[in-house]
């Protein structure tokens, strides 16, 4: 049931046999082969959908969708705004048709901590937000590694976002190391356990115990903890009774087109049924606000 579930759901990009060339980000532009794909973000208690995080990928007319570890790695800076700026326009344009479909879900984008400095980013929030009343803002994910040696900013950043409804993420959450003492002064309304801590976090004590003093810290910063990464039930289980509250991985979904998104939203399809009681399969709704 599962396999078939994930089948349905695999919609990475496909093999592609040929030269695995770089792509020049100006080129993805120029010819109009940008796209932003979503992976949902799932609510580990009641398995609803939580939310999306926008990925880049590519549309090569022959290799078919490219990941960004072809386009993004040599990538100049002004390039990378420029980036920035297409994903977070983009993904308040299609917020508005996941909402048409009934999920007001809150989107998140990736931004590169200079994107900041560089791009009046509160400014363009407030003026390409969706005007609709359910709109639940914008999550801006930064990375740990990028972010912590300037709180400064990030506070200053927080303070402008809030303005817009919308909040700052840490991603890959314990790859970076960041001090305890540092992370008393955290602006963020989210905190992503990195996906190196969720491998096998149901076997590996070493893990399942720093997902655990991730959760706890978490909880006494009143941040929304979230397991990047989640490939197996176990996985899941685990970290559920560890407290996380949401998840993301390809167990429950691989990144999509906002149209498969859409349609899954619009379907209200069953996405997960639990290994424990395979007889009886629970069904996943989608969250209406
Ligand atoms: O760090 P960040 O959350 O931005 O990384 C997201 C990337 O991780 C995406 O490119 C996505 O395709 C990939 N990804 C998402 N879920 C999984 C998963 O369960 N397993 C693996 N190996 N990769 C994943
Ligand atoms: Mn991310």
């Amino acid at each position: 049931m599962l396999k078939r579930l994930r089948n349905l759901f695999a919609s990475e990009p496909a093999p592609y046999a040929g030269p695995k060339d770089k792509i020049p980000l100006g080129e993805l532009f120029k010819r109009n082969w940008f796209e932003l794909w979503y992976q949902p973000k799932i609510e580990l208690k009641t398995m609803r959908l939580a939310g999306a995080e926008a990925l880049v990928r590519a549309r090569h007319p022959v290799r078919g969708v490219v990941a960004p570890f072809f386009f993004l790695p040599e990538a100049s800076e002004d390039d990378l705004h420029k980036l920035t700026e297409e994903v977070i326009l983009t993904a308040l344009g299609d917020w508005e048709l996941f909402n048409k479909y009934g999920a007001a879900i809150k989107l998140a984008v990736n931004v590169p901590v200079s994107a900041f400095v560089k791009l009046p980013i509160p400014q363009m929030l407030r003026e390409a937000r969706p005007r609709a009343d359910n709109w639940p803002g914008l999550v801006l994910e930064v990375t740990e590694d990028q972010i912590i040696n300037d709180l400064a900013l990030a506070n200053d950043v927080a303070a402008a976002l809030r303005e817009q409804n919308c909040t700052l993420a840490l991603d890959d959450f314990g790859a970076g190391y960041s001090s305890l003492a540092r992370l008393r002064q955290l602006p963020f309304s989210e905190l992503k356990i990195d996906r190196s801590y969720v491998m096998n976090c149901n076997s590996d004590p070493l893990n399942a115990g720093l997902c655990e003093t991730i959760v706890d810290l978490s909880k006494r910063f009143g941040l929304t903890t979230v397991a990047e990464g989640i490939e197996t039930m176990h996985e899941s289980h685990k970290l559920q009774s560890l407290g996380v509250q949401v998840g993301q991985g390809y167990l429950y979904a691989k990144p999509m087109p906002k149209g498969h998104l859409a349609r899954l939203i619009h379907q209200r399809l069953t996405m997960f049924a639990p290994a424990a009681a395979p007889a009886k399969s629970r069904r996943l709704r989608f969250a209406r606000d």
